[in-house]
């Protein structure tokens, strides 16, 4: 299924039926009073967050919602049935908005949270409400209220707890590999991913975390250079970044450029920058990788970093086991 994580939607709630203008029609008795039911209301919108729905891909061919009617009352003072309500599913990360003025209406930051949008539209009351000592035999019945439209505006923002960031070919497709059941594709050329995975890490079985590998940054992402920093969104939510960092490509002459480069892009981004970090030399295996490694941690000794290779596992138990120990201190 595609990645889409942005989309706008029309709600609208169900009108109200209108009340009956009925009168009471019994043997003997030639001219009964008045006993128009009241029209039903119509049906509610509400939106309800979930994990089965990974992206917002459904509401780009079906993205207009409408409640149910209520039906018009009947004599002998029934009521309309109500419309139904209509609830709509929406991947749990979303955060919802009125299209038309920015107002933030919910943040659906776990699943199985409920929002109600609109109410439906008040059914019109029956000739039977309007019965009076001065007029025993009202020929009129409200119509029902009629239902409200919203536009909706719908921005998923995943649900992870650890956000891997960095350079495009640093390797982050690689690592979530190499950590988790997840498939993303890899490739020795940058942007090779374009939209956001998850993967499932399986540490202790009964502690799973979710990673998540977004596309990589580049110098000017701030201002929409390569895939830009629309992807960061993704990682928002997330309780711990990674920054991958390719050793094998480190300059000897600007040891810092790429971490640097990185760094100023998330600064810019800001909302991200208080997340505890942890730095990864990624592609140890290769030659001239340690040496490299050497040279960052010696230009950067307050940095803490660890080496890995995804490609021979080496350091990678290491680093599962430091973002558990993260995890765990940034729980609550
Ligand atoms: N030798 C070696 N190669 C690696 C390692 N990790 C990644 N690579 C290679 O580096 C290249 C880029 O890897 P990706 O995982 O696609 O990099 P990425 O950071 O996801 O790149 P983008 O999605 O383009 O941002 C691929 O050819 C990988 O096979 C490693 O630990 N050792
Ligand atoms: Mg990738």
């Amino acid at each position: 299924m595609k990645f889409i994580d942005e989309a706008i939607i029309t709600v609208q709630s169900g009108d109200g039926g209108k009340g009956c203008v009925s009168f009471r029609r019994e043997r003997f008795i030639p001219r009964g009073g008045p006993d128009g039911g009241d029209g039903g209301n119509g049906g509610d919108v509400a939106l309800i967050s979930t994990f089965r729905k990974r992206t917002l891909f459904d509401f780009r061919f079906k993205n207009h919602f409408k409640a149910s009617n209520g039906q018009s009352g009947h004599g002998k003072k029934q009521t309309g049935k109500n419309g139904k309500d209509l609830i709509i599913e929406i991947p749990a990360g979303t955060a919802v908005s009125d299209a038309d003025t920015g107002e933030t209406l919910v943040d659906f930051d776990k699943s199985d949270k409920i929002f109600a949008v609109v109410k439906g539209g008040k059914g019109g009351r029956g000739n039977a409400r309007f019965k009076t000592s001065k007029n025993r035999s009202p020929r009129f019945a409200q119509p029902g209220q009629s239902g409200q439209t919203y536009r909706l505006k719908l921005e998923l923002k995943l649900i992870a707890d650890v956000g891997i960031i960095g350079l495009p070919n640093a390797g982050k497709s690689t690592l979530i590999r190499a950590i988790s059941s997840a498939r993303p594709k890899t490739g020795s050329y940058p942007f090779t991913t374009l939209t956001p995975n998850l993967g499932v890490v399986q540490a202790d079985r009964d502690n799973p975390f979710v990673v998540a590998d977004i596309p990589g940054l580049i110098e000017g992402a701030h201002q929409g250079a390569g895939l830009g920093i629309r992807f960061l969104r993704h990682i928002e939510r997330t309780r711990i970044l990674v920054h991958l960092i390719d050793a094998s490509e480190i300059d000897p002459e600007a040891p810092l450029k790429a971490y640097e480069t990185v760094n100023r892009e998330l600064s810019m981004y800001g909302s991200l920058e208080d997340k505890p970090r942890i730095v990864v030399l990624s592609k140890l295996d290769l030659p001239h990788s340690e040496q490299k490694s050497s040279l960052f941690q010696g230009a950067a000794k307050e940095v803490k970093s660890m080496g890995i290779s995804a490609i021979t596992g080496e350091g990678v138990e290491n680093l599962i086991s430091n973002l558990v120990e993260l995890l765990e201190k940034s729980d609550g």
